[in-house]
């Protein structure tokens, strides 16, 4: 077999990028290791990017997204004894969308199956070959078989724990990398969400978080220790948890009910320098981590994959290169941008263990100073709605 651009991950950045070069005309097979249902059971992301919203209606996947979608003009920051409205839109003119990423890969796969798209399920063993050559190829075996693939191109969107980013060799590769002392314990319930906007809370018990997927659907988060199970949390427990930590005024009319999801996530940044290397382009989770504190992981998954798209675009039709030569140092630009802020929102809000008296008055004068300086409000909202591409 043989196709012009081999993605390997059918996650959202895979199914992006397949979704938009066939829109350009240029051919892809995608090769994922599990199962559709599997896929489209992870609840990860839930706030879109402006321009992650733009870039999935130019993939032509953003008709339900558009009718279904919230769109957010502003943002709440709780501490003990405030609560800072961060208004997007006055300070920014840009707005954020509350889509959750399991929709968004829903529409992506909806929208390959349409077009006849290949999306190869259960392809187990993926190996990436001859990447520094005339002519790559990808071997994978499937239901006891073996396959090749031949390509000109292999886009690696297989995520943080795929083998995409391991084909570059060690010599060439540096990896960048912190590993935060806690995860989130994430709970989605069929409640109404306790507010019409996000609540980051900022509470001496640690970090909590009240989010949305819809009007009948909350998504909410607290910070737990590394070695709490999921099994240590009954729901009461992780109501009466929450309370604790949001403003009083939420927390008397928060909804509470069974939960449909419950799930420890551990928080990271990393990255890997470069994201190309010959005919292998490392794009989304398998290049990069973010701590979900910013909300930014997705969306620096779609401006990775507007700049493929578009150096892929430019090779197929121009026969211009410079895209492709370029996409490393262009998207490794806004990636460390990204980095920072979910760095520095994740140290702004959470409990570390060794903070000690002097950590909590740097993050109380640094909440004081975001309440008194509008300044220091657009440079939060600038980040959160989205750097430029
Ligand atoms: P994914 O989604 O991990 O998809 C990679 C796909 O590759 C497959 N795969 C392989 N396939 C073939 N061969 C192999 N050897 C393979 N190894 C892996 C996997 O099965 C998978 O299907 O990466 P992608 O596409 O780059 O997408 C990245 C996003 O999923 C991720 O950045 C976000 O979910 C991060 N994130 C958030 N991002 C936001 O922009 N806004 C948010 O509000 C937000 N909240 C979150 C988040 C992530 C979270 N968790 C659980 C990590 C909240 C949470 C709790
Ligand atoms: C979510 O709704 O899952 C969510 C929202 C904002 C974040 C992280 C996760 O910063």
């Amino acid at each position: 077999m043989h196709t012009q651009v081999c993605i390997i991950g059918g996650g959202p950045s895979g199914l992006l990028l397949s979704q938009l070069l066939h829109r350009e005309g240029i051919e892809t097979v995608v090769l994922e290791r599990r199962s559709r249902d599997h896929v489209l059971g992870r609840i990860r992301a839930g706030v879109l990017e402006w321009g992650t919203v733009d870039l999935l209606r130019a993939a032509g996947v953003g008709e339900r997204m558009d009718a279904e979608g919230f769109v957010h003009d502003g943002t709440l920051l709780a501490a003990q004894n405030r609560t800072i409205r961060i208004d997007f839109r006055r300070l920014t003119g840009k707005s954020v969308m509350v889509y959750g990423q399991t929709e968004v890969t829903a529409d992506l796969y909806a929208a390959r199956d349409a077009a006849g798209g290949c999306v190869i399920h259960g392809a187990e063993d993926v190996a990436l070959h001859d990447l520094d050559g005339d002519g790559a190829h990808v071997t994978y075996r499937r239901d006891g078989q073996e396959h090749r693939i031949a390509c000109d191109f292999v886009a690696g969107c297989d995520g943080f724990h795929g083998v995409s980013r391991q084909a570059i060799p060690a010599s060439v590769r540096r990896e960048f990398e912190r590993v935060y002392p806690f995860g989130w314990l994430g709970v989605l319930s069929r409640t109404a969400p306790v507010e019409d906007e996000l609540i980051y809370a900022n509470h001496e018990r640690g970090f909590a978080l009240c989010s949305m997927r819809n009007a009948r659907l909350a998504r909410y988060y607290v910070q737990v220790p590394l070695s709490d199970k999921v099994e240590d949390w009954s729901d009461d427990a992780f109501w009466t948890e929450l309370k604790r930590r949001i403003p009083a005024e939420a927390a008397d009319r928060l909804e509470t009910g069974p939960t449909i999801e419950k799930s420890i996530a551990p928080l990271r940044s990393f990255v890997c320098e470069p994201m190309r290397w010959g005919r292998l382009f490392l794009a989304g989770d398998a290049a990069h981590i973010v701590p979900p504190t910013g909300a930014k992981g997705l969306n620096l998954a779609a401006s990775d994959i507007f700049y493929l798209w578009h150096a892929l675009r430019d090779h197929y039709r121009d026969g211009d290169a410079a895209g492709l030569e370029g996409y490393s140092a262009r998207a490794l630009a806004r990636v460390w941008k990204s980095e920072r802020f979910s760095w520095s929102m994740t140290n702004l809000l959470h409990r570390f263990p060794d903070q000690g008296d002097f950590g909590q008055r740097m993050q109380e004068s640094e909440l004081d100073y975001l309440e008194s300086s509008e300044a220091a409000q657009t440079a939060l909202a600038e980040n959160y709605v989205g750097l430029p591409y």
